[in-house]
């Protein structure tokens, strides 16, 4: 009697085991890939002063909602990354914000587009879109 009801428990152990620790690994990894591949939403705020963007390197995944804060500081500025169509005004003392959808991998430019200040023109600053 006493052998059967161990062996019973053991049974009841095993297939405990194979019921719950199975599953759990398998949605575990599951869930670690759907973090991995979920959209995320990124924020960067971005000082542009001195002719520079700061910071001026903005690493995000694709399909990622980035928003962007810009903040000017001392005279207008602009804001451009033609591969998405973004062209904002930055003027001194305000912020522009702004979201888009990163639904384009690759290595992207963006730089102030404003044309009457000639030292506009080696504001520069890169946006890295890893693929998914
Ligand atoms: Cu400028």
């Amino acid at each position: 009697m006493a052998l059967t009801r161990r062996h019973a428990g053991q049974s009841l152990l095993a297939a405990l085991a194979a019921l719950v620790c199975t599953p759990l690994t398998r949605l575990s990894s599951v869930r670690l890939q759907a973090q991995d591949q979920a959209p995320r939403r990124r924020e960067f705020r971005i000082a542009v002063r001195n002719y520079s963007f700061t910071p001026d390197h903005l690493e995000v995944a694709q399909d990622d909602v980035v928003r962007l804060e810009l903040r000017g500081e001392d005279q207008p500025h602009g804001f451009a990354i033609d591969e998405y169509r973004i062209s904002k005004r930055v003027l001194p003392g305000q912020e522009a914000e702004f979201e888009f959808r990163a639904d384009r991998a690759g290595t992207f430019a963006f730089y102030c587009g404003l044309t009457a200040d000639p030292n506009c023109r080696t504001m520069r600053g890169t946006l890295v879109v890893r693929p998914r």
